[in-house]
């Protein structure tokens, strides 16, 4: 079966989003990850008319909320002149189909909100490609005709899809596709890894954490360059490398990277792995968290938990917290094994030590060589 997708704009989305409490969830934790998901929302260019929290022992298998919610948000979208639902959590194909056809209005979930803000932000080759992928994988299970049908019909966020603007595909083409896809990113890979080659010998520094926690304004302050930094979620898409001039005859790098975020679809994880071959190739990690946030150890959390899934928690680590002029009082959580620094990178506060420490650091190898000749 041929099916066509038109990928443009609708008009923008009026969205109600929706979070539910279940399991060990607090109602506290969902509100702040809803805040989190209308920053996405508003990134995406959508507006928010209006949320939704629900408390549920689990979720309904066929519509992820409860059916009394469902009807009650039927009611409810027409009144608020709402045109698209966003869950904050991921759904299956069939609830997603379901609520779709039950509310006839756009559903998404939070993945497909973060690839879609991908796809608008990625600029280079490699990462237009990565996030392409991403999309696809997360494509191929959701299409059915029904699907294909409603983000036809809605357009807007969530059906920006891979790709030209109009697109013919079917299953066995998307597949295709992703071959294609996965040669071209090796190709790309093998290139990199030439670059990296040549940096073996210098002491490798990457900037990771949750997104818009300020890595590429630390990137700049560290390296004296001009990457784009912004208040916005997702700014960073790609690896950029720099050296850091040290006065001392060790050589650093310093990589800039993709940040993370709750949910992050495991798609996109996996098709920027090539990316963040950066992250598990460093001598050490600086985790750079925004101490002005409400949930600063679920964060530093969160981030852990894409080291792993990427295969580089094992790689040393210090925890950067920055902003500290935005929260003045702020001190470093305990329970952490990794040593901290406290930093403002917007007003250099903190940059003169965290620099000392990264030539300590890089020189202790060199030391240890020393003292064995
Ligand atoms: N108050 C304050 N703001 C900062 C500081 N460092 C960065 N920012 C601001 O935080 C926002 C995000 O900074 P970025 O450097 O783009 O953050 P990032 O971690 O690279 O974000 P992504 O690339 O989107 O993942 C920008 O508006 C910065 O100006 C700081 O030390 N203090
Ligand atoms: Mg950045």
């Amino acid at each position: 079966m041929a099916v066509v997708i038109e990928y443009g704009r609708a008009e923008t989305e009026k969205a109600v989003l929706i979070g539910l409490a279940y399991d060990s969830r607090r109602r506290q934790d969902v509100s702040t990850s809803l805040e989190e998901l209308a920053r996405l929302t508003y990134s995406a260019g959508g507006s928010v008319v209006g949320q939704r929290t629900q408390v549920r022992r689990k979720p309904n298998s066929a519509y992820f909320i409860g059916r009394g919610l469902v009807d009650e948000l039927k009611d409810m979208l027409p009144e608020l002149g709402a045109n698209c639902v966003i869950f904050d959590d991921t759904l299956s194909p069939a609830q997603q189909r379901n609520l779709e056809q039950t509310l006839e209005t756009k559903v998404i979930d939070r993945p497909i909100l973060i690839l879609d803000i991908f796809a608008t932000r990625a600029r280079t080759r490699p990462a237009r490609l990565q996030v392409e992928l991403a999309q696809l994988e997360y494509l191929l299970p959701r299409l059915t005709g029904a699907w294909i049908h409603f983000s036809r019909q809605y357009g807007g966020i969530g059906a920006k899809g891979p790709g030209e603007t109009q697109l013919e595909i079917d299953r066995r083409r998307v597949r295709d596709k992703i071959v294609h896809l996965k040669a071209r990113l090796a190709k790309l890979d093998s290139q990199r890894s030439t670059q990296r080659k040549r940096r073996q010998a210098m002491f490798k520094v990457a900037l990771v954490g949750y997104t818009n926690a300020g890595k590429s304004t630390l990137f700049n302050r560290l390296t004296q360059s001009d990457v784009s930094t912004a208040d916005m979620l997702f700014t960073t898409l790609d690896s950029t490398s720099r050296a850091m001039s040290t006065g001392h005859p060790c050589q650093i790098v310093v990589s800039d990277t993709v940040g993370f975020i709750k949910k992050l679809p495991h798609q996109l994880v996996e098709s920027f792995k090539s990316t963040l071959e950066e992250v598990c190739l460093a001598d050490l990690l600086l985790q750079v968290i925004d101490c002005s946030q409400p949930d600063v150890e679920e964060r530093i959390a969160q981030t852990r938990q894409v080291l792993t899934e990427i295969g580089a928690d094992k790689v040393p680590y210090l925890l950067i917290y920055n902003k500290i002029d935005a929260n003045p009082g702020f001190l470093p959580l305990l329970g952490y094994e990794a040593s901290s620094l406290t930093v403002s990178a917007a007003c250099d506060q903190g940059i003169a030590a965290l620099k000392a420490e990264l030539i300590a650091r890089s020189q202790r190898p060199l030391q240890a060589a020393d003292s064995a000749n």
